[in-house]
């Protein structure tokens, strides 16, 4: 039985839950973090010596970094969200990595200025506005990030999207962006884990 050390409004949480949906895993949960059991404990450290969740256990195997997480999960059993060919794997592979590194830190720091009652960096804005203007550009003829099927980028860059539509200035036009949402809203998983779960 896999276990889940997460909760349900965490974004990367979210993801892992999204994902073991998508492969119909059973798994348990135990909430953990913010209002739920502390992360700063030594018994969970030694789960994940950041202190941070999600993190999966299957077994002996403990995993945490959520795309570490989703990589670890598709990876158990040959399914189309993570194909093995080295040249599929590498596309959903580089929008997961795309979406950690220059789409989520930005939006993350803009939610929480903003949150703040703060406007936010422009150097984060545009950093957003501008990942929002590339995905549309990549989306225009395709349905999702890495083809025509889902695969784990969509699910890494899930929480992101759906906070840009969140945000005031997605009202920009950006098309292809907005029918992949609709695209995405199509999906149970996705409404369950990301639009439902996510403030
Ligand atoms: N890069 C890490 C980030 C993990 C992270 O920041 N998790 C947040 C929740 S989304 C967390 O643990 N916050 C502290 C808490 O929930 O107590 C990942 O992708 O797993």
């Amino acid at each position: 039985m896999l276990t889940v050390y997460g909760r349900a409004n965490s974004s990367n949480s979210a993801k892992v839950f999204w994902l073991l949906e998508e492969l119909g895993e059973d798994y348990e949960l135990i909430l953990t973090g913010r209002s739920f059991a502390p992360t700063d404990t030594p018994e969970f450290l030694a789960l994940n010596p950041f202190g941070k969740v999600p993190v999966l256990r299957d077994g002996e195997t403990v995993v945490w970094e959520s795309n570490a997480v989703l990589r670890y999960l598709a990876g158990r059993k040959p399914n189309a969200l993570w194909p093995a060919d080295p040249a599929g794997r590498s596309l959903a592979d580089r929008w997961m990595d795309w979406a950690s590194i220059s789409l989520t830190p930005p939006m993350t720091r803009l939610r929480k200025a903003r949150a703040d009652g703060k406007p936010g960096s422009e150097a984060d804005l545009a950093a957003v506005i501008n990942a929002a203007k590339a995905l549309d550009t990549w989306l225009a003829p395709r349905s999702f990030l890495a083809g025509e099927k889902l695969s784990l980028a969509d699910i890494a860059a899930a929480p992101s999207v759906y906070r840009w539509f969140r945000l005031p200035e997605s009202s920009l036009s950006l098309p292809a962006l907005a029918r992949y949402r609709d695209r995405l809203e199509r999906n149970e998983g996705y409404v369950r884990h990301i639009r439902s779960a996510l403030g």
